[in-house]
């Protein structure tokens, strides 16, 4: 197999490095510092994807000034207006589906069908969003008092910071731009930097289908130089964050202390159920996409299978099978079916877990090294890698990798099942594969997690219900749907006293 002398590929003998500067204001522009960082493809380290600007707390400044100066004419635009730019957006997306689908397979690694998934749902976003520029629905009541009109209008939250996650990098970018754009807020958004191409992407869409200047602003780094400064910055009024439990619990301290609006999206450890009644195939088929689709990097990524005893031996025996024959490789190929970690340091807590659950006694059935001979050299790839007869307690059972680590447990009924899907700091995604309508609607009352599935593994949300989840998922928002329209406005009570008198509530009565 060949080593040193691989070929270097077409796309990596181009010598043009793109250098993406920040965006603020509607002008491109370095870093105040000068500084920079590289992104690099993880398929391949020799792949240079851009150069993208180191930013700081300044640079930071700078783009919630330019927020705030747009936000005042912004806010004025007529809601309907505003979304026919994100129904634009959309439009210009589909056009260039594939060009931004092979940018973020190559700077995120994940496989060219996903990657086409992921702009795939920044485009549904957008359709949704535009809708709800015709609607941003409030209630309009009989007031207790003659002649007078009351009602409720949502209102813009004013400039808002946004802090995005590398594994879904158009899509989550979209759930946050979108419905703030159009109701009425302006932006600025760090994007992972890992993948912040994608986010630029976007936004190069948006402008294109003539989002004014200042609107949303990109401003590309690291957390602690630039999400920090955005969560504490005294004009920024809501804070989404999609990101871990621990940067979660930061972003959400700092949020509280000068009481913005908070959205907080962290982690899974979603269990899906299989009992002895299941579809067996199906419950495979969708047992390998939820855990190895993403390369397990999804925050609903199915990281336990929790499954009955009648058919525990048949389902691992064909499941192991079928995970062993999974294609890794570069994912712009289109016949790999699970691409690299997304760095260096993902996959060494990867590979980490591996050793932790071999030492806590689990037994490792298929995968667990890294793959690093042959084509694998310059990526971050390891084998797909399950273990099974794994106790609900130990911690590659509890704890969030954000790997290609499958834990699969025993369990005895469906009741006990749903203790154990249950026993956990998290509640994003839970899923049930059963034939018996009566165990359905039991575990859909019963699990206590922001989404369930039935006869489906626990990903796949579409962006017009609410995403998010219970415990240390969040902090009780949801993305997408209706949730982001409530994230992204303000009540305003609106009372219209035409009687021309002083009429006192609850004191004046008519009787
Ligand atoms: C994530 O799990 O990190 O639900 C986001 C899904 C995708 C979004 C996943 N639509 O699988």
């Amino acid at each position: 197999m060949a080593t040193d002398t691989l070929a270097t590929p077409a796309h990596l003998s181009d010598t043009q490095t793109r250098v993406f500067k920040n965006f603020i204001d509607g002008e491109w522009v370095d870093s105040i510092s000068g500084e920079t960082f590289e992104n690099r493809n993880p398929a391949d380290t020799r792949d240079l994807v851009g150069i993208f600007q180191k930013s700081n707390k300044e640079d930071v400044n700078a783009a919630v000034d330019a927020a705030k100066r747009a936000f005042a004419k912004w806010r004025l635009v007529p809601a309907p207006r505003r979304a026919e730019m994100v129904f634009r957006a959309a439009e210009i997306l589909i056009e260039r589906k594939e060009e931004y689908s092979r940018d973020m397979t190559r700077e995120m690694g994940k496989v060219l069908a996903e990657t086409r998934g992921d702009v795939q749902e920044a485009i549904d976003c957008a359709y949704y969003m535009a809708g709800e520029g015709r609607r941003m629905f409030g209630p309009t009541v009989p007031s207790e008092l003659p002649n007078k009109f009351a009602m409720a209008v949502r209102q813009p939250v004013g400039i808002c910071g946004m802090i995005t996650p590398w594994n879904f990098p158009m899509a989550i970018s979209s759930w946050k731009l979108l419905p703030a754009v159009v109701c009425g807020n302006t932006c600025v958004i760090k994007p992972a930097q890992d993948t912040p191409l994608s986010t630029f992407n976007l936004v190069r869409a948006m402008t294109d289908a003539g989002l004014p200047k200042g609107v949303i602003n990109i401003v590309s780094g690291f957390g602690s130089m630039v999400g920090t400064p955005l969560a504490e910055h005294a004009d920024v009024r809501a804070i989404s964050l999609t990101g871990s439990s621990e940067v979660g619990r930061i972003v959400g301290g700092i949020a509280a202390k000068s009481f913005k609006h908070c959205s907080l999206e962290l982690g899974g450890k979603n269990p899906m159920i299989v009992l002895d009644d299941a579809n067996l195939d199906l419950a495979i088929e969708g047992g390998l996409w939820g855990g190895f689709g993403t390369t397990g990097q999804r925050c609903t990524a199915t990281s336990r299978i929790i499954v009955q005893k009648g058919v525990y031996r048949a389902f691992i025996d064909r499941y192991i099978e079928r995970a062993k024959k999974l294609k890794v490789g570069n994912g712009l190929d289109e016949s790999v079916e699970m691409g690299p970690a997304i760095n260096e340091k993902q996959l060494q807590t990867d590979l980490s877990y591996v050793e932790i659950g071999k030492n806590e006694g689990a037994k490792l059935m298929c995968g667990g090294n890294r793959l690093d001979q042959g084509e694998y050299k310059y990526g971050w790839f390891m084998q797909p890698t399950v273990f099974i007869d794994v106790d609900p307690k130990m911690r590659i059972a509890q704890e969030e990798i954000f790997g290609p680590v499958v834990s699969i447990i025993a369990c005895d009924n469906l009741e006990n099942a749903i203790e154990i899907a249950n026993g956990i700091e998290y509640g994003l995604s839970s899923s049930i594969y059963t034939r018996d309508v009566n165990k359905a609607f039991t575990a859909m009352r019963d699990l206590y997690a922001g989404i369930t599935y039935i006869n489906a593994p626990t990903i796949g949300a579409e962006v017009h219900l609410p995403f998010g989840g219970t415990k240390a998922t969040g902090n009780g928002h949801r993305e997408g749907g209706i949730g982001a329209i409530e994230f992204f406005t303000e009540w305003k009570s609106v009372y219209v006293d035409y009687s021309d008198k002083l009429q006192k509530a609850q004191i004046d009565r008519v009787d």
